[in-house]
């Protein structure tokens, strides 16, 4: 209000300035507003100097209001402080996520769906009962598993390497890719149909590959941490050839020319090569495991991701070694500390307990296994597959082992929660009216559904 100094110098002005001035008052500002002190845009408001926040009109400027429950857009940059979280449709994402628990829709820098629960897919196979192939998912409801139901009719086979499943778009959805093989008909493809919540859409081919299928070994992991899931073609070495992964990394719409990330070495594991973020950097890292030989000790070497290659392999054995499970080792995050680390499974034998042990990750190596296992003889690996996944949402990885259905029953998914430091005992979490059954395609696992409310 520059011209309200000039007035009282003036004293009496005669009543030409006094119109002149109200006209420069009313300027930009609609005519009736105090034009003081407010800090809002508000126009005509009566009241000087208000300072309240939390109103009830578009486009404030104001930062940090703590009154909850606003139903307009705000065009402000910084977090609100409220913990009940705000029911506008954002039109103008906020550029910083909120600290409230539930995601807003356009929030840019937080993943748009919550965090949820892991459901197991299980593709049934065409077959003369079934012409038609399915994708069944069993959604987590946190203590069970819902009815199964068919989100995709499409057919796999046990040799398409079965179902991929990533979150290739990044939207926080797992989707389900496959590989057609490449043959004398022309190269092979990878096929991709992106999660709804609810079902998955129609198949796309996001890249033409050529592959060997017989050598290659196909691991989904976001090895360049951008939040979309990539796709990596491992290969040992053959005659003439040198180790290669070859990571296709996605664009959110198709996946990007290959690129050799062993261009400066590295190898295969000869008992298995598995994915996981064992730093706990974002991206996802190469995990070598070999066999011990002659009495010493296995092996497990980790080729850390720069972002755009595998560096070298540097050793992570736990200090009393490290056999690779007679079932097979899984990855997982068993103690959410946001690092993966390794679980062993092995049946009973010679007397000894079924177990399945855990070797956390320290960031820099393994530390020793111990048994997770609740009890003796707790775990034996399923006959449908042995899985594991977050099923109730707590940030500790579980473990699900499932049975197939036969004459003795509809088979059964049995859940062993993990604690952080240990396996709950077993409770069967498949529907009381369902009935379970993996065939030759292995069943996976996937939060292919935003967390029910
Ligand atoms: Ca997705
Ligand atoms: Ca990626
Ligand atoms: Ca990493
Ligand atoms: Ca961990």
């Amino acid at each position: 209000m520059r011209t309200f100094p000039n007035f009282i110098a003036s004293g009496r002005l005669g009543i030409g300035a006094m119109v002149l001035s109200a006209t420069l008052f009313c300027g930009p500002i609609a005519c009736g507003d105090d034009a003081s002190t407010d800090t809002d845009t508000t126009t005509g408001d009566t009241t000087t100097g208000d300072t309240t926040t939390g109103d009830t009109t578009t486009g404030d400027t104001t930062t940090g209001d703590t009154t909850i429950g606003d139903t307009s857009p705000e065009t402000d940059t910084t977090p609100d402080t409220d913990a009940t979280p705000d029911t506008d449709p954002d039109t103008t994402p906020d550029t910083t996520l909120d600290s409230d628990t539930t995601l807003e829709v356009s929030d840019t820098t937080a993943p748009p769906a919550q965090p949820g629960f892991a459901s197991i897919l299980v593709p049934v196979t065409a077959s003369q009962s079934s012409p038609s192939g399915a994708l069944n998912v069993f959604q987590s409801s946190g203590t069970a598993f819902l009815t199964g139901s068919n989100w995709a009719t499409t057919q796999y086979t046990a040799g398409s390497r079965g179902a991929l499943i990533g979150d290739f778009d990044g939207d926080g959805l797992a989707d389900v890719a496959r590989m057609s093989p490449s043959g004398r008909g022309g190269p092979g493809a990878l096929a991709v149909r992106l999660s709804t919540g609810t079902n998955f859409g129609a198949e796309s081919t996001w890249r033409n590959v050529s592959y060997n299928v017989d050598t290659v070994v196909v691991r989904v992991a976001d090895f360049d941490g951008d939040g979309r899931d990539d796709v990596a073609f491992l290969y040992a070495s053959g005659p003439g050839s040198p180790p290669s992964a070859n990571v296709f990394l996605s664009t959110g719409t198709g996946f990007a020319d290959s690129v050799n990330w062993f261009a400066e070495g590295g190898s295969i594991g000869s008992a298995a090569t598995l994915v996981g973020d064992f730093d706990g950097d974002g991206r996802a890292d190469l995990a070598k495991l070999s066999a011990g030989g002659r009495g010493g000790p296995g092996v497990v070497s980790i080729q850390l991701s720069t972002g755009t290659a595998f560096a070298a392999s540097t050793v992570w054995t736990p200090a009393n070694g490290f056999e690779p499970g007679s079932v097979g080792t899984l990855v997982g995050d068993f103690d959410g500390d946001g690092r993966d680390d390794l679980m062993r499974l092995s049946p009973a034998s010679r007397g000894g307990p079924a177990s399945a042990s855990v070797a956390l990750s320290t960031g820099t190596a393994f530390a020793n296994p111990s048994n997770w296992t609740a009890a003796t003889n707790d775990f034996s690996p399923g006959s449908g597959g042995t899985l594991v996944g977050d099923f109730n949402g707590d940030g500790y990885d579980d473990l699900a082992t499932i049975a197939n259905n036969g004459p003795g029953g509809p088979g059964s998914i049995g859940i062993r929660l993990s604690t952080g430091t240990g396996f709950s005992g077993v409770s069967n979490w498949l529907p009381s009216n369902g009935s379970i059954f993996v065939g030759d395609v292995p069943a996976v696992v996937g939060v292919f559904a935003a967390r029910p409310d």
